[in-house]
């Protein structure tokens, strides 16, 4: 049994010597000194020894045991200070990801300093709103389609009695009354960039996307100050080389109305899945119909005025050399697409 202990231990120093990283020599200390471990058995073999070898064996095993764990001890040093003399301070360091503004922001941002340096002041008004300031007081008919459940989002509250129901605005034209109101009296000069909501998803719509609103309310406002303040803003925000046209249309709450295109930059005019026939709508314009202002108490006797609302996504999306093909994009969280702008 003497000659056991001793080949044990001699095994069991060799093999710890060799040992380079702290798992094994754990699994090492459990299969000499672990409860079942090889040293274990031995001490559980005691009693098969006969006279006083007994005292004498047992002496030598605590021993073996006391240089095995002091040997374990001097092992786990090593190996740890072998790790840390290791560091190379020439390796770069590992740099914490930073964070990039979203492209709508950066939009947002975009588009608010172009009007503002024109002497438009930015205002963001409610994006859950009553049907009075979405359609009513913007000359909606009781069964226009946009107050269908299909097109609109309503909110599960009462309705008001003079208000309506409420809804998730679906345009930015919902400012245009309120900003009437807090103005009181002409000039107004004003661009609404908010959030808008409808059932709606494709390759050129997402249930939430924003607009942003111009409103221009004085005496003598004309439609060529619609015109030129457009082409101010197209030539400014996509520079001089591209083209917008305007195409007469319906709005309830401006007459004459107008819808804006670009000519596609991702298509470059050809055609794509995006624009469909080489151009891309941007948005609506028109003249301030005059029941408008009149809901908004002022007259339109003395007054005129001019609106614009244009998808803030689309427009960005026309920028030179972006190409984003699908608007959806924008919103799929895909960090491969976003860091990128
Ligand atoms: C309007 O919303 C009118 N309020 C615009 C207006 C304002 C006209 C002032 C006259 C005077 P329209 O539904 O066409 O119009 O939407 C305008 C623009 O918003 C679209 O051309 C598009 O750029 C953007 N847009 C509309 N729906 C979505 C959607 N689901 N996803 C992304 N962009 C959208």
């Amino acid at each position: 049994m003497k000659e056991e202990i001793i080949n044990l231990k001699n095994q069991a120093l060799a093999q710890i010597t060799e040992i380079d990283n702290l798992e094994d020599l754990k699994d090492l200390q459990i299969t000499y000194l672990g409860r079942n471990g090889r040293l274990s058995k031995l001490i559980k073999k005691i009693k098969e020894v006969k006279g006083g070898d007994k005292k004498e064996i047992g002496i030598q095993i605590n021993q073996t045991k006391k240089t095995l764990l002091e040997l374990i001890a001097s092992q786990k040093q090593k190996i740890k200070s072998k790790s840390n003399t290791e560091f190379d301070e020439t390796v770069p360091g590992i740099l914490p990801p930073v964070g990039n503004l979203h492209l709508v922001t950066k939009a947002i941002e975009e588009i608010a300093k172009t009007f503002k340096a024109i002497g438009f002041s930015q205002a963001r008004y409610n994006e859950v709103e009553w049907d009075y300031f979405g359609f009513e007081s913007l000359n909606f008919t009781k069964d226009h389609p946009a107050r269908d459940d299909w097109e609109t989002f309503f909110v599960d509250v009462p309705e008001d009695k003079k208000l309506g129901p409420m809804i998730l605005t679906p345009h930015t034209s919902s400012g245009q009354v309120r900003e009437m109101k807090r103005v009181g009296t002409p000039p107004i000069r004003m661009v609404n960039i908010a959030k808008c909501y409808r059932r709606q998803a494709d390759v050129s719509h997402v249930p939430m996307f924003h607009q942003f609103e111009g409103l221009v309310v004085d005496k003598n406002i004309s439609i060529v100050n619609l015109k030129g303040t457009l082409d101010y803003f197209a030539q400014n925000f996509f520079g001089e080389s591209r083209k917008t046209r305007l195409r007469p249309y319906h709005f309830p709450f401006t007459e004459p109305s107008f819808e804006v295109d670009i000519s596609c930059d991702v298509c470059e005019g050809s055609g794509c899945k995006l624009c469909k026939g080489g151009w891309l709508e941007l948005g609506g314009a028109g003249m301030v119909h005059p029941n408008v202002l009149r809901n908004g108490g002022i007259d339109p006797k003395i007054y005129s005025g001019f609106a614009f609302g244009w998808g803030v996504e689309r427009t960005y999306m026309m920028k030179e050399g972006l190409k984003i093909p699908d608007i959806r994009l924008l919103y799929s969280s895909n960090l491969q697409i976003l860091k990128q702008f």
